[in-house]
């Protein structure tokens, strides 16, 4: 099949055929009613008379389509090319939006980007050509955009090498953030493997009104639950409040549903949905949906009393819902707006606002920038203007195109605002900031998604607080954070005191959308003749090199590289920003491994004492001279170990220096599995106090090893510097299939022997 720039009806109808017998089959066998993601599940079974339970059998499932962004496409298709094979087996798409710094406006940093990451692109339009993948070049915007307008349709499966691929639920789709080494299984028609998610509900009442946005809904559920309350789930929205939602505001819903750790979340199709479809051109998508709504959404039984039919129900009532903004450091820290100003005063954080952001893939809809824009423009027409500065990131070029036509990009362009591309940028530490704006505290508010330390500008000086698009708008003229648009007013330029009203905007522009520029590139007719270059002396591109197989050897003694205090993302493990230009090089980018986690001993960050020679280094130093030494270690952490980010590299670099095993007291989803996948040991502490014991120079042995078995702890020892020991256990997710890419060094090595 070759590769589309949208997804073609024909593909659909496919995919909906199978929704009828499967659905019926399994409400009978399993003799209740069924959820909304247990249908989509369901209807994309490897095998359709498999067993599944919640939280406890892995499944295999066979996505409809695979989406990459060039940060992770990189390493993705060099294990992809390692299999040996012509194409990719399900349509797939290449996006380039992570690699573009932002630090004049749009245009000059597109350009820049094209130089600096010409070989990298080429790389990855050549791969695209060569095996029949779709590929968005620089400026077409955010792979979640993209997917939304183009790609995505309801009760459609997907996988995406990026935390944020949970976008698509917003129109109805399962999509799962995922490594690339599980983007590579699909990609190479094997199936993916997941456990089966447990469910949980939120029921949305009323109707999101005045400064509500879809954004405080899922400030509010990450509030409730938390970074990790949503491991191993799927959350599922439903209720009339859901309906009265925007399909670009579920959108929003779903994406920052990473935040919590959720495997996706998704919304019923409804007419929000199908005006959407129609509005990008898909209106024989939505009639098709329309045909088979019963499907795709929950059943009756479970809508009357979901109680019964969910793992966990929260209840949200959208009419009583306030302005929210969570931060910093972490996206469960929510309030009201209103509240903000005194806690900033009572922790210390700067009030002034130093710059404020607008977009990003979370934030970037048309309906989102019509309501940042209303208030701007009221702010034009009354005196008032933007007393920091001000950013926008348009997340795709057909956005760009029909908000610069509509003359929302004029509006705040009027307001001195810049024009950042259709990228990243600032939401992942592109963001070329002059030294003098962060060598001090400074505050920041943006309408993305995360706030970890670091990840906007690369300082840790850089508080971010996350809210929606009208909300950073309001806080950017107030200039600071103690300002609360329901209650206070702004001083105008006469003097006056005025109030801001609320936002108004529109679910889809009245013209239809505009395209902009064309920047998707179909795989050529002759894909044989596609020559895919990756130069021997390239510090961008290294082919890889398969890792050994487990040597049947318990491991014994091991130092322990890092013990990291409190929280340890992704972003700790192996940082963004500048070092994403590493991101298809292994060697080179695991000079960034740890280089965020906080020391347990000193707590410090990015360093530690080397075990043979007993001076203190930075990790990735000492990670180095271990593998170079041929000396395996562990590393050993605390909750949710890998939060954030499906970037595999934080799982490719420790088993690329010589990790066996990452021992923790609990792991994000994507990451565990990502570590699973490279062959690296992912166990937890049975018992969690065993983390307060471990010392500085004490070693761990894991043993037992060659009787692995699924879910059966494993014993490891602890030895003390004197000599005393410690036995303890390391509770382990593995299914007999993990187990076997353990064995054979990766879940890749298993791939290569079998299309060989
Ligand atoms: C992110 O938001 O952290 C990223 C950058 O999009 C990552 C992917 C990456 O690290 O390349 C993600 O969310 O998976
Ligand atoms: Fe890009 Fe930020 Fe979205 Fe990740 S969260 S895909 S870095 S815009």
């Amino acid at each position: 099949m070759a590769a589309s720039a949208t997804t073609p009806i024909e593909l659909v109808r496919d995919a909906y055929a199978r929704f009828d017998a499967r659905i019926d089959v399994a409400r009978t066998r399993l003799g209740r009613p069924l959820t909304l993601a247990e249908k989509i599940l369901i209807a994309h079974l490897d095998d359709p008379a498999a067993d599944f339970e919640r939280g406890v059998t892995y499944n295999d499932l066979r996505p409809d389509r695979v989406a990459m962004q060039d940060a992770t496409a990189q390493m993705a298709l060099l294990q992809f090319m390692t299999a040996g094979l012509d194409a990719v087996a399900v349509p797939s798409t290449v996006h380039c939006d992570h690699l573009i710094q932002a630090k004049e406006n749009g245009k000059v940093d597109l350009l820049a980007a094209e130089q600096s990451n010409a070989e990298v692109y080429d790389f990855l339009e050549s791969v695209s050509a060569r095996y029949d993948i779709g590929f968005w070049g620089p400026g077409s915007g955010i792979i979640h955009q993209v997917v939304l307008e183009q790609y995505a349709f309801p009760g459609a499966m997907m996988v995406g090498t990026d935390s944020h691929t949970p976008n698509a639920g917003g129109l109805g789709m399962v999509a799962i953030g995922v490594g690339g080494a599980d983007a590579v299984d699909v990609m190479t028609g094997f199936p993916f493997n997941v456990r089966w998610p447990k469910l949980i509900g939120v029921h949305l009442t009323g109707e999101l009104n005045g400064w509500s946005a879809p954004k405080d809904v899922i400030l509010k559920v990450a509030e409730i639950l938390t970074v990790k309350g949503g491991t191993g789930a799927i959350v599922e929205y439903f209720g009339t409040g859901a309906n009265s939602i925007s399909c670009t505001g579920k959108a929003t819903i779903c994406n920052m549903g990473a935040e919590i750790g959720a495997t996706t979340s998704v919304f019923g199709y409804d007419d929000a949905m199908a005006r959407y479809l129609t509005a990008t051109g898909r209106e024989e998508i939505a009639d098709a949906a329309t045909h088979i709504a019963h499907h795709l959404r929950a059943d009756d039984a479970v809508l009357a009393d979901p109680v019964q039919f969910y793992d966990q129900v929260i209840e949200i009532d959208l009419s009583t819902l306030r302005p929210h903004i969570n931060g910093p450091h972490t996206p469960d820290l929510a309030r009201e707006v209103s509240q903000l100003g005194d806690e900033a005063r009572e922790q210390g954080w700067p009030l002034e606002i130093s710059s404020a952001l607008v977009g990003s893939c979370t934030n970037s809809s048309y309906e989102d920038i019509t309501r940042a824009a209303s208030i701007l423009r009221f702010a034009a027409d009354n005196g008032l203007s933007v007393k920091v500065p001000l950013m926008i990131t348009p997340g795709s070029e057909q956005v760009r195109a029909t908000i610069e036509r509509d003359d929302l990009l004029g509006t705040f362009e009027a307001a001195g605002a810049t024009v950042l591309a259709n990228a990243c940028g600032p939401c992942i530490g592109q963001w070329s900031r002059p030294a003098e704006d962060n060598d001090h505290p400074n505050t920041i508010v943006t309408s993305y998604n995360r706030n970890f330390p670091k990840r906007n500008d690369g300082s840790v000086n850089t508080l971010a607080f996350v809210t929606s698009p009208e909300t950073v708008v309001a806080l950017a003229l107030a200039g600071t954070l103690d300002f609360d648009p329901l209650a206070d007013t702004l001083t105008n330029a006469a003097g006056e005191q005025v109030r801001l009203p609320e936002p108004v905007g529109e679910e889809l522009p009245s013209l239809g959308f505009t395209p902009g520029e064309n920047t998707f590139v179909a795989p050529p007719v002759d894909r044989a003749a596609v020559e895919v270059k990756v130069s021997p002396t390239s510090d961008r591109l290294q082919l890889l090199e398969p890792f050994a197989p487990w040597d049947g050897e318990d491991y014994l003694d091991l130092p322990i590289l890092v013990k990291a205090k409190g929280k340890c993302t992704t972003d700790h493990i192996s940082m963004a920003g500048p070092w994403l230009k590493y991101r298809g090089h292994l060697e080179n980018i695991s000079g960034n491994l740890f280089l965020g986690a906080i020391n347990a001993f000193t707590g410090e960050a990015g360093q530690g004492k080397d075990q043979l020679d007993g001076t203190t280094k930075s990790y990735p130093d000492i990670a180095k001279h271990y593998h170079e030494a041929g000396q395996p270690w562990v590393a050993v952490g605390d909750e949710n170990w890998g939060e954030g980010s499906s970037r595999e590299h934080a799982a490719m670099e420790p088993r690329f220096r010589g990790a066996k095993a990452i021992i923790v007291r609990s792991f994000a989803r994507i990451h565990e599995a990502n570590l699973k996948k490279q062959g690296v040991l992912a166990l937890t502490f049975a018992e969690p106090e065993v983390y307060d014991v471990i010392g500085e120079d004490d070693r761990i042995s894991i043993l037992g090893l060659a009787n692995l078995e699924p879910g059966v702890p494993v014993e490891c020892l602890l030895t003390k510097p004197d000599g005393t020991t410690l036995t303890f256990l390391g509770n382990q997710t593995m299914s007999p299939e993990h187990i076997e890419w353990f064995r054979a060094g990766s879940a890749l090595n298993i791939i290569r022997a079998r299309t060989a």
